[in-house]
């Protein structure tokens, strides 16, 4: 079957709009709130305004590569139907025109600059660290997560990956607990080797170096429970220390810190640490 200029085209619009409504539609059901899902294919869904911003974007390039890739795809197809050897026998001599080269240099450059604009916004929304309302210092230790609360009563506490708890790896023994709506600097180091404490619904990524203190922040936007990985490969336990943080309103926050204060008195209270002793 033989299709003419304007049904090649509006059969390729056709499929990008369907493209489109997978990508935007797929999110309402794949992605769940602080966890990944089965057959997950999208982004988590956001809790947190860096993370909304990344999911913007993330969409706005979408857009922008598709449309791209289908107008590039387009100019082959002419090319192939229109100006074949039988279709177009006697071609065409012209080697220039201006007009078109200043329009394919000028149109890329367009495109690229505005790119650049949300993109810069929103590496300066990651790395300008707004007023802390809290101060949590996370700390990457071979194979675990210590999380110290220097604001709220100076303890400290050890997290370890619980096998009895859901979800399957990513439950802990010992949450991290912030308030909603509130901004919360973390101050991010390693222990022993490189770590990366990463939480995909708070947009936060980022290296957990020995010697030096890094600092992100997040502000969550919704209660729950989220969860997140150790991203940089740092020994044989890598996947095994999961980062559970759990989003509460202000009045439980405070309670918790009462409670976590006599709890977590003398230290680090890991069954692992106590079990093994100091593994440095
Ligand atoms: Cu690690």
């Amino acid at each position: 079957m033989r299709m003419s200029m304007g049904q090649v085209g509006r059969h390729l619009l056709g499929l990008a709009v369907a493209g489109l409504t997978l990508a935007t539609g797929g999110a309402a059901f794949a992605a769940e709130l602080g966890q990944p899902a089965p057959w997950e294919w999208t982004l988590q869904q956001s809790a947190s305004p860096v993370m909304d911003n990344i999911v913007w974007f993330h969409n706005f390039l979408f857009v922008l590569i598709t449309l791209i890739t289908l107008f590039v795809l387009a100019l082959l197809v002419i090319v192939v139907m229109k100006f074949n050897a039988k279709a177009n026998p006697v071609p065409s001599r012209t080697t220039h025109n201006t007009l078109i080269e200043v329009a394919w240099t000028l149109v890329p450059v367009l495109i690229l600059v505005g790119i650049s604009v949300p993109s810069f916004r929103l590496l300066f929304l990651e790395l300008d660290v707004p007023k802390a309302d809290i101060t949590i210092k996370a700390t990457g230790k071979q194979w675990y997560w210590s999380y110290a609360y220097p604001d709220n009563g100076k303890f400290e506490f050890d997290s370890l990956m619980a096998q009895d708890k859901q979800p399957r790896l990513l439950g802990v023994d010992n949450e991290m607990v912030v308030p909603v709506n509130k901004v919360v600097r973390v101050q991010v180091t390693g222990a022993d080797v490189i770590h990366a404490f990463a939480l995909p619904a708070f947009g936060v990524k980022i290296d957990a170096i020995p010697g030096r203190l890094n600092e992100t922040w997040f502000k969550a936007t919704k209660v729950g429970m989220f969860y997140g990985q150790c991203s940089e490969l740092c020994g044989k336990d890598h996947a095994f220390m999961p980062i559970a943080i759990r989003v509460v309103e202000d009045k439980e926050f405070a309670s918790w810190v009462e409670t976590a204060k006599k709890k977590y008195a003398s230290g680090g209270t890991s069954s692992y640490a106590s079990a093994a002793g100091p593994t440095q």
